[in-house]
């Protein structure tokens, strides 16, 4: 067997010992795997582990004394018993932990963790997962791909599951996808998938060859309560089982993914699962055996559910090879139009998976109205950390706000009464968020790799750490989980200088990158291929149906029901009919839903032309900002890590004034309209 070299010794996350914890006397009761992990926890920590709960610093005790087994959990948890949930009573004197099972335990040490170094209030509460299934799908390829390279839209180094064709399995390789398990549970991630969404001829054989080294990747994932799914081709009776036809109807096709289930569950008896892209950015799918989705999913959930197995259906199915010309066809309704009239018709284990938008990962996007479409299915929301779109993790991007915004959007209320987000305009009384209807979970592109620091920019850390949380409980302010990620990974406190510069360069950062890159909604305008940089007619005249329209005279895309391709009329009220018309849509939104003249007011009060110029100045005076903000910081930090940070940044204003000046002048050519305050263009 090939050696790899020992990997380089990796950022401990936001984990780094604890010396505040050493010493406390923690005492552990009951039996369960995911109670030797917390113990094993309690040593590495230093804790001083004692028999009697009674006089422990740290207790963790058992809600009853006979544990539920650490089995599938796959309903939402508004219905689900009260699996993976934990009482957290946390006193100056004593910090307890009852727990209902072995993940609610687990979860509740790294509570309590959190708890006692982050110096939280005093206090008593209950704590359940808002949803049963909180995911991350790793875009990770075992070969290296001759455009995409190890990992797509990988901007963290290469996979840390798989190297030049082979599946990772050294004890150093190992070790490090257990820390990176312990990371997910501290967060309470219990799902992940390894391998790319396109699934190539080498990956598919991760089902057959490679799955006794896919074992041991789960076995050193499940001390930590995360199991382990795999992507799959629908292609795979014809690659790996030598058939002629994959058609969901064909007996042969179901007998081999029936074995092809089995095998996968002898090796690995927790296995989570198939995810899938089918019919989409040309992975194959059942639109060549003239057969639906419905009929494709339920081939895989059937040869799954004797297993307790999930199947996760991408809906991010569009025409990839659109004509620029052809004005009628719309990108954004194509999700919607595939999936909404198959609901009903999906097994009770597969889970439809839609994108938070309907392009795809804007940095903003209206959410997609196929969240709000599929009652009688079950949805999961999927959120992209890795940085696509978003400045790849070369710039500082901190999304928990952008997240949060997505999860508490109610598609069939009007929209949260300013500071008081559970609360809607008088009348709503359907109020259910995203967070509500993504019954089947919550989950997200992660952004790590085999970087040393797992995420190659050291402040997008922030981001993989914010998406656990707020998987876990949609609720919380993104703000103080950046808050949290500081004070843990930098053990800062808040009156730290440190925590506030960490603090004010990513606070509102999304906005920041927003106001330096598309305006107003309308997208891309991003270097083809690449996704980095500006190139505001890159796909303009491209098959991938993603235009802006900008003319002389105005820019947008016209997406009313009235006059435009219909998109609109995709959600439900009060939103269809805000979306409909100019003066009723948000500003951010409105070149998204609409083509309007240059000078059109905002609701903010400037002109189209105005505000893409101010955003666009103001914007590269933001990140300028944050570059001083670093440079004072110097000296409070590990010097490797203000180095890299630094270098970023460095980037990040090279990339901002690119952005700037290409956009600001692309639009005054267009528009000939200057600059109201008469800065330079060019
Ligand atoms: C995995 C976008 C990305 C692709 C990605 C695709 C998807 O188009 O650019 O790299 O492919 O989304 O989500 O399937």
């Amino acid at each position: 067997m090939h050696q790899h070299p020992t990997p380089p010794q990796h950022h401990p996350l936001w984990l780094p010992p604890a010396p505040a914890l050493r010493g406390l006397t923690v005492a552990i009761a009951g039996e369960h795997p995911l109670l030797d992990t917390v113990r094993a926890e309690a040593r590495r920590e230093g804790l001083t582990l004692v028999d009697d709960p009674g006089t422990a610093r740290i207790a963790l005790v058992p809600e009853s004394p006979a544990l539920p087994d650490a089995g599938v959990t796959t309903q939402n948890a508004a219905t689900a018993a009260p699996t993976e949930t934990f009482t957290l009573a946390h006193t100056p004197t004593r910090t307890t932990v009852t727990y209902t099972d072995g993940p609610g335990a687990l979860y509740g040490w790294f509570a309590a963790r959190r708890a006692l170094l982050t110096h939280a209030p005093h206090g008593t509460a209950t704590h359940r997962p808002h949803a049963a299934l909180r995911m991350l799908n790793h875009w990770d390829n075992v070969d290296i791909h001759p455009h995409m390279g190890q990992v797509e839209r990988g901007y963290a180094g290469g996979s840390i599951f798989f190297e030049r064709g082979e599946v990772r399995t050294s004890a150093a390789d190992l070790e490090r996808i257990g820390d990176y398990g312990r990371a997910l549970a501290s967060l309470g991630i219990n799902r992940i998938s390894i391998n790319n969404v396109n699934v190539h001829r080498r990956e598919a054989r991760l089902l057959t060859d490679d799955l006794p080294r896919v074992a041991a990747i789960a076995a050193a994932l499940r001390p930590w309560g995360v199991r382990l799914h795999l992507s799959v081709s629908f292609s795979s009776p014809l690659l790996l089982g030598g058939l002629d036809t994959a058609d969901p109807l064909d007996a042969s096709v179901q007998a081999f993914w029936r074995d092809a289930a089995d095998r996968v569950y002898r090796a690995i008896p927790d296995f989570g699962g198939f995810v899938i892209k089918a019919d989409s950015e040309g992975q194959p799918g059942p639109f060549a055996y003239q057969r639906s989705h419905a009929d494709g999913a339920n081939l895989l959930a059937r040869a799954l559910s004797p297993h307790g197995g999930l199947v996760h259906w991408r809906a991010f199915v569009y025409n990839h090879r659109q004509d620029w010309r052809d004005r009628s066809t719309d990108r954004a309704r194509a999700a919607y139009d595939h999936f909404a009239p198959l609901d009903g018709e999906f097994d009770d284990n597969v889970i439809v998976q839609v994108k938070h938008g309907p392009m795809d990962f804007q940095a903003r996007e209206p959410v997609s109205p196929v969240l709000a479409a599929l009652p009688r299915t079950r949805v999961a929301l999927e959120l992209q950390v890795t940085q696509e779109y978003t400045g790849h993790q070369k710039h500082a991007v901190y999304l928990g706000r952008a997240w949060a915004e997505i999860l508490r959007f109610a598609p069939f209320a009007g929209p949260a009464v300013p500071g008081r987000p559970s609360q809607r305009a008088a009348g709503a009384s359907d109020t259910r968020t995203i967070a509500d209807l993504a019954t089947g979970g919550i989950t997200a592109v992660a952004n790590i790799g085999d970087d040393a620091c797992w995420t190659g920019h050291p402040l997008a850390q922030a981001n993989l750490y914010a998406y656990g949380r707020l998987a876990w409980d949609p609720q919380l302010d993104p703000i103080a989980l950046l808050d949290e990620w500081i004070a843990l990974t930098f053990a800062a406190a808040p009156s730290d200088p440190l925590a506030a510069t960490l603090h004010s360069l990513l606070d509102d950062s999304w906005e920041t990158y927003e106001s330096y890159t598309a305006p107003l909604g309308v997208g891309f305008m991003v270097t083809p291929h690449t996704h980095y940089g500006p190139s505001v007619d890159g796909y303009e005249y491209s098959p991938w149906g993603t235009y802006h329209f900008a003319d002389r005279d105005g820019i947008g895309v016209d997406r009313t029901v009235a006059t435009g391709t219909g998109f609109a009329g995709q959600y439900p009220e009060p939103w269809a009919r805000a979306f409909e018309r100019p003066g009723t849509t948000p500003d951010a939104l409105l070149l998204f839903f609409h083509h309007v003249p240059y000078t059109h007011e905002l609701r903010s009060g400037a002109t189209v032309i105005q505000h893409i110029y101010d955003t666009h100045f103001e914007g590269v005076e933001r990140v300028r900002a944050m570059v001083d903000a670093w440079e004072a910081a110097a000296g409070g930090v590990d010097p490797g890590l203000f180095e890299r940070v630094r270098e970023r940044l460095a980037e990040q204003l090279r990339s901002a004034i690119e952005w700037r000046d290409q956009i600001n002048t692309y639009f005054w050519r267009a528009s000939g309209i200057p600059d109201a305050r008469g800065r330079t263009l060019y």
